[in-house]
């Protein structure tokens, strides 16, 4: 503990007074000693001028959630490079389907109206219309989406009325989603900005259910590199009925029929937790928190799903897929683990997956010793726990979605931490069937760093000081690692590779991992600024 906090105070020595008065409080050390997490503050504004990881409000809304609907066109209104630089980097995966041909898919092209100097001063409202009809001709899609971006909302484009009248004109659903980058702190805003619509305008108006048993929907899952597939080949071998990935692989239709569903699945908590809540409100549908990312994690998440239904059937057939999988992929794992045990990482990600790969490097012996996301909020770092009182409640325990409601609540009402020990909250999670999550902190060790928000000054000093083997990074701190010597992995698109999810995800991630460990490659490395036998020429080498 002393060491980290020495380490941090060197840290803090370079910044500014104001500057490290509000940094420090957004890190925090892990202290066993307290089960409550310590505040830490998260989702506010980045100080100017520090080189931060975070997206906007647009990234947030467009890239994130709204342009993996396979089936739906949408539409960057705003200058070129918003549209160029969002395209096709997410590597959100779709494929065609019994109800959605080939050529109704669409996401992985680029729309864009371009607006130029002209637009911009006279505004780019019917620019938009046009392009609307020009892609209604030439593609007939089933629905569009218009995400705008920060000029649109200075120059006031009504991008409402628009949707409205080609909605009229074309008979398909067009949405508008004021997601100007400037809106909020990070993209955080644009998925609120993203689900709000959606759920006022697409969830409810389909009237088909599919077939099956036990129908649900995995919230908050977006197919990067394959993992959404990876789930829907686990969760139909237990016996349910995939409705909608969404939106990794969505249909258009699919959203439509989501109320449909018995129950919701929350894979990315920060980016979709919002539906979540208002169709739990709109509709009854209760939802539960999964991990699919590591073989304990995913473990458990089955579990805990095939407790929602009273179903005996569902509850073997679960623990035959998990014996077989687990038995399955064992050895080779093993394998693994004696390169990755006991080596110690970084990770720093988005909102969500630094805790989910928490507990997949946990599968693999390594340990997270510092950990952060670019934009989460605070309950994704301070995990949330329930009061175990619903056990008296007899009634809740043979009607499944009265118990898992019940459950909601109580989980709500535990959002504060509870003054158990470690022993006992232990003791209460194995006993009690209850649809709690944890969070980042929760699963770190005593002495582990925390941080919200990294920025670049913060990485680099960390990694000189504590030298890990490997950090998950985003798409632009990897290269302050590898500059600095030490193996990076993206773990937005996950370097080309994947699926990381499931089952064979955890094989697949170990392989990566372990070939990333042992290439020779970064002992080899000497940046350039510790050549000093040769002069800086300025030429690049070849
Ligand atoms: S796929 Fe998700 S899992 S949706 Fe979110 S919070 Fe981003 S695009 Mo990058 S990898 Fe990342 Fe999460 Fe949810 Fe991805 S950790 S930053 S906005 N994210």
């Amino acid at each position: 503990m002393d060491g980290m906090d020495t380490t941090l105070e060197e840290l803090y020595t370079q910044y500014p007074d104001t500057v490290k008065k509000n940094r420090k409080k957004h890190i925090v050390i892990k202290s066993e000693a307290d089960v409550a997490c310590p505040q830490i503050e998260a989702n506010t504004r980045t100080i100017p001028g520090i080189i931060s990881q975070r997206g906007c409000a647009y990234a947030g809304c467009k890239g994130v959630v709204v342009a993996p609907i396979k089936d739906m066109i949408t539409i960057t209104h705003g200058p070129v490079g918003c549209g160029y630089y969002s395209w096709g980097t997410r590597r959100n995966k779709a494929r065609a389907d019994s109800t959605t041909p080939k050529d109704k898919i669409y996401s992985q092209l680029c729309f864009t109206t371009d607006m130029q100097e002209p637009d911009i001063v006279f505004g780019g409202d019917k620019k938009l219309a046009r392009m609307i009809d020009e892609i209604v001709a030439a593609f007939h899609p089933r629905g569009i989406n218009i995400c705008s971006t920060c000029p649109i909302g200075l120059i006031g484009d009504d991008i409402g009325a628009v949707a409205k009248a080609a909605t009229e004109r074309h008979g398909i659903q067009v949405l508008a989603y004021a997601c100007e980058g400037y809106k909020g702190v990070s993209q955080s805003a644009g998925h609120h900005i993203a689900n709000n619509t959606i759920m006022q305008n697409v969830i409810g108006k389909g009237n088909e259910r599919k077939p099956g048993k036990h129908v649900i929907n995995v919230l908050g899952e977006y197919n990067i590199g394959g993992d959404g597939w990876e789930q829907e080949r686990i969760l139909k071998d237990c016996g349910y009925t995939v409705n909608c990935v969404m939106t990794g692989d969505a249909s258009y239709e699919d959203i439509k029929n989501l109320h449909l569903a018995d129950l919701n699945l929350v894979q990315c908590h920060r980016s979709i937790n919002y539906i979540a809540e208002m169709m739990e409100t709109k509709y009854g549908t209760p939802w539960l928190k999964v991990n699919f990312v590591g073989v304990e994690a995913t473990n458990e998440s089955l579990r805990q799903m095939a407790k929602c239904f009273s179903d005996p059937e569902l509850e073997k057939q679960t623990e035959e897929v998990i014996a077989r999988e687990t038995a399955r992929i064992e050895p080779a794992l093993e394998q693994f683990r004696k390169i990755c045990r006991g080596k110690k990482a970084f990770a720093f990600v988005g909102g969500s997956r630094s805790h989910h790969y928490q507990h997949l490097l946990k599968d693999l012996g390594m340990e997270v010793v510092v950990a952060g996301y670019e934009f989460a909020h605070r309950d994704d770092y301070e995990g949330r726990q329930v009061i175990p009182t619903i056990k008296s409640d007899a009634d809740s325990k043979n009607i499944p979605e009265l118990h898992l409601k019940a459950d909601e609540k109580l989980y709500r009402e535990g959002n504060e931490y509870l003054n158990l020990s470690k022993e006992q909250f232990e003791a209460l999670k194995k006993e009690v069937p209850l649809n709690y999550y944890e969070g980042m902190y929760p699963d770190m060790k005593n002495g582990d760093i925390m941080i919200d928000d990294c920025n670049h000054y913060e990485l680099e000093e960390l990694i000189k000081k504590l030298r890990p083997d490997l950090i998950f990074t985003g798409v632009r701190d990897k290269y302050i690692a590898e500059k600095m010597g030490i193996p990076a992995k993206q773990m937005h698109s996950y370097d080309y590779a994947g699926p990381y999810a499931g089952y064979n995800g955890a094989i697949n991630f170990a392989n990566d991992v372990a070939h990333t460990l042992t290439t020779p490659a970064w002992k080899m490395i000497v940046p350039p600024w510790e050549r000093i036998e040769e002069p800086d020429t300025g030429k690049q080498e070849g």
